[in-house]
């Protein structure tokens, strides 16, 4: 079998000039586990980062969507179990906006599940030799925004979705942080293939 996974990843926020998810990204090959490797920026922007992440998989169409973000704080590469229906903003997004304990989605369902196996792909990240854990919370800023509403379109449907934050730039360097992100694609994909 073959397929698509597109990874997204995220331009630079909150005043810093890089994002580490988009440095991991630059690295990543150009197939992975048989799989075409896609590969899309983001703005660091509530709403419209989501819509262009949507559009961008149906217009590939991608059989996974691998979102990436930077969590500066963590030491680990996490696969993120749980998008929550709700956004709250420490600081503004890049096009400002500063939503506090607003929905995601009006109405929309309190929580999704990864549709990818988060455990594995930790353990794949884990074997490699890099730190990694299974994360249960991907916040309330723009990374957690990104998979709930991928999450709540792709819901029901064959493509998977899920979400890993990279740690910053001086707790993991890139090379490391691609292979992490590598390692985890081959055991969504085996995942998905085994189907
Ligand atoms: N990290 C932020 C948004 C963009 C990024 O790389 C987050 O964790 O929400």
């Amino acid at each position: 079998m073959t397929g698509r996974i597109l990874f997204t990843s995220f331009e630079p926020f909150g005043g810093d000039s890089e994002n580490a998810s988009l440095n991991a990204a630059a690295l990543l090959p150009d197939t992975i586990g048989g799989f075409e490797v896609c590969r899309m920026t983001l703005p660091v922007a509530f709403g419209r980062a989501g819509e262009l992440a949507i559009s961008e998989a149906e217009r590939v169409g991608a059989d996974i969507v691998l979102s990436v973000g930077q969590a500066a704080g963590r030491s680990a590469v996490t696969p993120e179990a749980v998008a929550v229906n709700i956004r709250y903003a420490r600081i503004p997004d890049n096009d400002g906006a500063c939503p506090c304990d607003t929905p995601v989605i009006t109405h929309g369902r309190e929580a999704f599940f990864s549709s990818l196996p988060v455990r594995r792909m930790a353990e794949a990240i884990s074997e490699a030799g890099i730190p990694a854990d299974v994360s249960y919370s991907a916040g309330t800023y723009v990374c957690n925004d990104v998979f709930y509403l991928l999450s709540a379109h792709f819901f029901g449907t064959a493509v998977r979705v899920g979400f890993i934050h990279v740690p910053a730039a001086g707790s993991l360097d890139a090379p490391r942080a691609a292979l992490a992100l590598t390692r985890a694609a081959e055991a969504a994909i085996t995942a998905v293939k085994a189907i």
